[in-house]
């Protein structure tokens, strides 16, 4: 099939997408022209890096069922570059008429030289819309002469690990090299703990939120049994996807998935619809008379950074690396307050802000050799750079035995927490691993993990305007240049109250802007949250 016939088949109905934070992403009746050009596209991009493998990803991670989306995955296993956000853009919202011209036009911007074949890795995750829409992806990439590997149902993590190592060979990319991976780095980080390898490691409930988590999970725990013991929930045999469940769930109501009954101090977790995303939970056994959310206790995105970069820089020191490398944590300003000050202050480690998206997390990772990056939502991973990663196995090439020195056991963990952490992506599987090794190691159940400091009262707020983009932020987002005269009025506000931090955002993914503040009291945080929504109405 041409280009030109493959459009034809999946015509454009009505416009305006735009490529955003997570891709493309709505009912996904719209989306059958989009994803066939996102075809295209993957295999232009694929021509445009010398025929490397690229991703596409047909996912709509925490929205409801109905909805789909559809996201591109670059040669690295990273997000597509953002010069390449233009062109999907421009493409999703072309007449039929206007994509070949569109088309020709990149191939001329990006001097594609044409002689090269594209390669095209898709995966798609647990949606029924997703079979139908991954026909459309696969014609678009194929009409531009890309050799195109259907991976089937993965989960995102998966599929950028996939693309990754594809360009790389250092690793098998397959799927069962992806598992063997992680569960070879997990065994060898627990015989490795200074503690002994026959202590035990808790049991773990997760809620897989009916998603294609669940189907992973399952392969992974039997790996791992029974070294280690996952209790799946919400694994899609019953239960809708995302419905009453899911990290996104957990963490905007601060209540329990449905289906999963959380015993005081057992610790629980919760995976996102394509399993980029998790988060940790307990029940601390107190009752509150608010049924679904008794003893509720959240660990979130900021807990997961401070956990991992506190145990991360303790091998550092110990391997007597930190005069070679630079290791940072990157937040973005939704960071609850105590959490930074917990990482400067108790840990001395630097720590960054960007704005809110993976991609620009890890984008200011890449940067330094160490670098840890979440979001409170839970996305996020820790990265190595190859100056890291040549020093750590230079350091196990001339320590081979682990026990000959602490020293040297720091070596040998730093390199299999490399392996452990996805270097591609956000991961909630290798995330899940590296907090329970991190927990093992420590000793520390749920509830010493949440007592190394006490998150500061906040809120989050959906604010519907008239028009969102007329809110424009600098800063990592966490100042206002627009509308004229708002940051003033918030900069007033927050200065009355004591521990006060607020910021205004036009979300990326809906229609609104979004309103956050925090402050030491309940009562603060209301009246701080309540004047600047009124503000910026
Ligand atoms: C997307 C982003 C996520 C970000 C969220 C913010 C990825 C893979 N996903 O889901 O990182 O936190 O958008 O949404 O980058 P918002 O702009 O609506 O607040
Ligand atoms: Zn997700």
């Amino acid at each position: 099939t041409s280009v030109a016939n493959t459009i034809e088949r999946f015509p454009l109905r009505e416009g305006s997408f735009s490529y955003g934070t997570a891709g493309f992403r709505t009912l996904w009746e719209r989306l059958p022209s989009v994803v066939n050009r996102m075809g295209i596209l993957a295999a232009l991009r694929s021509r445009a890096k010398g025929g490397q493998g690229v991703g596409a990803v047909v996912t709509a991670s925490h929205n409801p069922i109905f909805d789909n989306g559809v996201k591109l995955v670059d040669p690295d296993g990273g997000m597509l570059s953002p010069a390449w956000e233009g062109y999907a853009t421009r493409l999703a919202n072309a007449s039929q008429y206007d994509v070949l011209l569109t088309v020709s036009d990149i191939i001329e911007r990006e001097h594609i030289d044409l002689s090269t074949v594209g390669k095209v890795f898709i995966a798609r995750d647990t949606r029924p819309s997703g079979e139908i829409l991954v026909d459309g992806l696969l014609e678009g990439a194929k009409a531009v002469g890309a050799h195109v590997e259907d991976l089937g149902v993965l989960t995102t993590p998966q599929l950028h690990y996939a693309v990754r190592y594809s360009n790389l060979n250092s690793k098998s990319s397959s799927l069962q090299g992806y598992m063997e991976n992680i569960v070879t780095a997990f065994r060898k980080l627990v015989e490795l703990n200074p503690k002994g390898s026959d202590v035990k490691i808790d049991p773990i409930k997760v809620d897989c939120a009916n998603g294609v988590g669940a189907i992973h999970l399952k392969h992974l725990a039997e790996m791992l049994s029974p070294l280690a013991e996952y209790r799946i929930y919400n694994d899609g045999t019953e239960g809708v996807l995302n419905e009453g469940c899911g990290a996104e769930h957990v963490k905007s109501l601060q209540v329990y998935p449905i289906g999963l009954d959380a015993a005081p101090n057992e610790h629980c977790c919760s995976l996102d619809g394509d399993a980029d995303r998790i988060m940790f939970f307990y029940n601390n056994g107190e009752t509150s008379g608010h049924a679904e959310g008794d003893g509720f206790k959240l660990l979130d995105g900021d807990r997961m950074a401070s956990l991992l970069a506190g145990f991360i820089h303790n091998f550092v020191l110990e391997a007597e690396l930190d005069k070679e490398l630079s290791m940072t944590v990157i937040q973005t300003a939704y960071a609850n307050g105590n959490s930074t000050s917990y990482l400067t202050g108790q840990l001395k480690l630097q720590v960054m802000c960007t704005s809110t998206g993976v991609k620009y997390l890890h984008a200011k990772a890449l940067e330094h050799d160490i670098g840890v990056y979440f979001e409170a939502n839970g996305h996020g991973t820790v990265l190595f750079s190859d100056k890291a990663l040549q020093l750590i196995l230079a350091g196990v090439e001339s320590n081979p035995d682990p026990d000959s020195s602490k020293k040297a056991r720091s070596f040998h963990i730093l390199l299999q927490l490399s392996d452990l952490l996805n270097q591609a992506v956000g991961d909630a599987f290798s995330d899940m691993l590296a907090v329970q090794i991190a927990l093992l190691y420590r000793g520390w159940s749920y509830i010493d993990w949440i007592n190394c400091y006490s998150d500061l009262p906040n809120r989050l707020a959906k604010v519907r305007v008239r028009d969102r983009s007329i809110v424009k932020t600098t800063d990592a987002e966490r100042r206002c240049v627009s509308p004229p005269g708002l940051q003033d009025v918030i900069d007033r506000m927050v200065k009355e109250v004591s521990k006060g931090r607020a910021f205004v955002r036009p979300s990326g993914t809906e229609d609104i802007v979004r309103v956050y503040a925090e402050a030491e009291t309940n009562k603060l945080v209301d009246e701080l949250s309540n004047g600047v929504i009124a503000a910026v109405f």
